[in-house]
This record gives C-alpha cells, structure tokens and sequence, in this order.
C-alpha cells in the first residue's frame, strides 16, 4: 500500500468518526457552553472608561479574571483589582460601597458593578463591556491591569 492511499483511508477513517459530532452539532447553532474569544485587556487608571470592544447579550455568563498589574488612583500608590479601600462612600468613588481603585465594569450605560480579582455573572444586559477604575478623577491616575474576559454563551 502506497503512502497516498493509507493518508486516505486515515482521512476516511477520522471522517467517519467526526461525522456523527458533526450532525448533533450544527455549527449555526451556538450551544449552551461556548466560549466566546478570551481576550486579554489593558484596563487603564488614567481612562474613566475603558471599551473592551466585546458585547454583552442576556444570559450570557462573563467571567472577568485579574491577570497582572498595578494601578494607583494617585501620584505613588500600587494597587491590584481589589484597590486601596478607604471609606466606602467617598464621594472620590464612582461606585459607592466599594474600595477606592478597584476594578469597577459596566454594560453600555448601565449601572456599575464591582469586578474585583474575580468576576464570574450571568448577565441581563445587552451592550458593549467597559471597565474602569472605582475613582472619579483619573486625571492624576497611573498604571493600568491586565484582565482576562471571557464570555460563554
Ligand atoms: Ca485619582
């Protein structure tokens, strides 16, 4: 048997094995689990809003990871996604009740919600992602995280 032959009985053989996959798997239909393009971002201290470029839909599960990075919400500071703390309701906050400088998100004009370290949601809204530093004014703001996003739909 000459080497063109066996490669086609192998390619026959992992088609016949693939097919059934493929008619209980229709491609057009996005199954209940997929994953959607995990995306390392720079989120950056100095931007009251960074746009992820990724869309949100209803139901779909966002999962939101810290990855690397230190920020500070001032000249000299270094904190990660979980930020400096302080009082809570400092109106230096853009969302009260969380730690000043932590990694705040939202979806299109939504409300913000804390993200922190790790951030896993199902989701009731469709817009675009940003996210952002908890701190009002990010004139004077330095550094920038490296998150991974991931969404599953
Ligand atoms: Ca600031």
């Amino acid at each position: 048997m000459n080497k063109s032959v066996l490669g086609m009985l192998v390619a026959l053989f992992f088609l016949g094995c693939q097919a059934p996959f493929w008619a209980s798997h229709p491609t057009n239909v996005l199954q209940a689990s997929q994953k959607i393009a995990p995306r390392l971002i720079e989120v950056y201290a100095d931007q009251v809003w960074n746009d992820t470029n990724i869309l949100v839909q209803p139901g779909d599960l966002l999962i939101i990871r810290y990855v690397s990075g230190l920020w500070s919400p001032w000249s000299g500071g270094s904190y990660d996604a979980i930020g400096f703390g302080g009082d809570p309701n400092c109106d230096c906050n853009v969302l009260k009740g969380v730690s000043h400088a932590a990694l705040i998100g939202k979806v299109g004009d939504g409300t913000p919600f804390f993200v922190g370290k790790d951030f896993h949601h199902r989701m009731g809204e469709t817009g675009r992602l940003y996210l952002g530093i908890n701190d009002t004014r990010t004139s004077d703001n330095s550094g920038f995280l490296l998150v991974q996003v991931e969404v599953w739909r």
